[in-house]
């Protein structure tokens, strides 16, 4: 098949891995690229010297493509702009917030940048300012989210903007990734089936409570509070529920709750592995991720599923 994406990255499957803060480090990454799609190493809220040393590691393990994604909210986000400047990194995807300020030094870095947006106008935006490609993500996804689902949002991008789109948000096998090349895609973003990559240092109950995971089991935390926050439903969700209940009565609601609630809450769940009191952010597609594999076998997987469908589709509609 032929991908705008895969030609603009060299890479040779249309498939991102999602830059997941905490989860997406140099060894997910590193065997996403080795494998031929597209690693991300996650910054989240992590300083500079820890991201440094997840970009050199990368850097030692593979000549492949990779790439490193600003979270924009990080307090550290500065330092990571500096960074990636400083260590030649080629692709910058960023995510929570408009990358407007700093389109100009990626530029001149020559740096292919990608942002993440939640919207119409964000995309025509990131268009007009240089943006290479944009990722579309839907509300399916995990972690921070936007309003509107990958089905509804990815076309109307794909007729707003003239640069590629890679849709993400819900996608998580073969039947996903086909639907998003009909939507006018050029290559999907795919994060909870990676988090459970036999590559990935998410703890063993992360994995777990994916893999466990039924169609019903994530909720949107903060919906009406800060930043909404799709994860799989436990003792810390239950908790937002409920102080969010309480703050939708105040007149003048304390919102530190709500950031003392959340503060740590995705390390103690990637890295501790506390089911209860961690963020276990996750896609809806949780319910569809059945088992540990390699990325390798992941991405194999997801072209070999999606080439199939769309031929056998195609075969359906041939003598109409
Ligand atoms: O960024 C993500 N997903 C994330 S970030 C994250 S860390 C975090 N944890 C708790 C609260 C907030 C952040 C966990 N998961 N995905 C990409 C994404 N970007 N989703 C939504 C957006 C977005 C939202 C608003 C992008 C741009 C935007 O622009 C607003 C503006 O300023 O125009």
């Amino acid at each position: 098949m032929n991908s705008k994406i895969v030609d603009l990255l060299g890479i040779e499957y249309p498939i991102f891995q999602g830059g997941m803060a905490w989860i997406a480090d140099a060894d997910l990454a590193g065997a996403v690229s080795r494998a031929g799609g597209l690693g991300l190493i996650g910054g989240g809220n992590a300083p500079k010297e820890v991201v440094q040393e997840q970009i050199r590691k990368i850097k030692a393990t593979t000549d492949k493509p990779f790439g490193v994604n600003i979270m924009l909210l990080s307090p550290f986000v500065e330092d990571i702009v500096d960074l990636v400047i400083e260590e030649g990194v080629k692709v910058v995807t960023t995510g929570a917030g408009n990358p407007s300020k700093y389109m100009s030094r990626f530029k001149e870095a020559n740096i292919k940048v990608i942002p993440v947006v939640p919207s119409v106008a964000l995309a025509l935006r990131m268009e007009k300012i240089g943006a290479d490609a944009v990722v579309v993500e839907g509300m399916e996804a995990g972690g921070h989210i936007g309003k509107l689902t990958t089905m509804t949002l990815v076309p109307q991008i794909v007729d707003a903007v003239n640069i590629p789109v890679i849709a993400a948000g819900g996608i998580a096998d073969g039947r996903g990734m086909a639907a998003a090349f009909m939507l006018g895609a050029e290559a999907v973003q795919v994060g909870t089936r990676f988090v459970v990559a036999k590559e990935s240092n998410a703890h063993q109950n992360y994995k777990n409570k994916i893999i466990k995971a039924r169609d019903i089991d994530t909720v949107v935390t903060s919906q009406h509070f800060g930043h909404p926050v799709r994860a799989l439903k436990n003792k810390l969700t239950r908790e937002f529920d409920k102080q969010e209940k309480a703050a939708l009565k105040e007149e003048n609601p304390d919102l530190e709750v709500f950031e003392e609630l959340g503060r740590g809450a995705l390390r103690l769940a990637v890295v501790d592995g506390d089911m209860d009191n961690g963020s276990v952010m996750a896609g809806q597609s949780a319910g569809l991720v059945k088992k540990e594999e390699t990325a390798s076998e992941i991405i194999q997987s997801l072209y070999s599923e999606c080439h199939e469908v769309i031929a056998k589709e195609a075969k359906r509609w041939a003598n109409i």
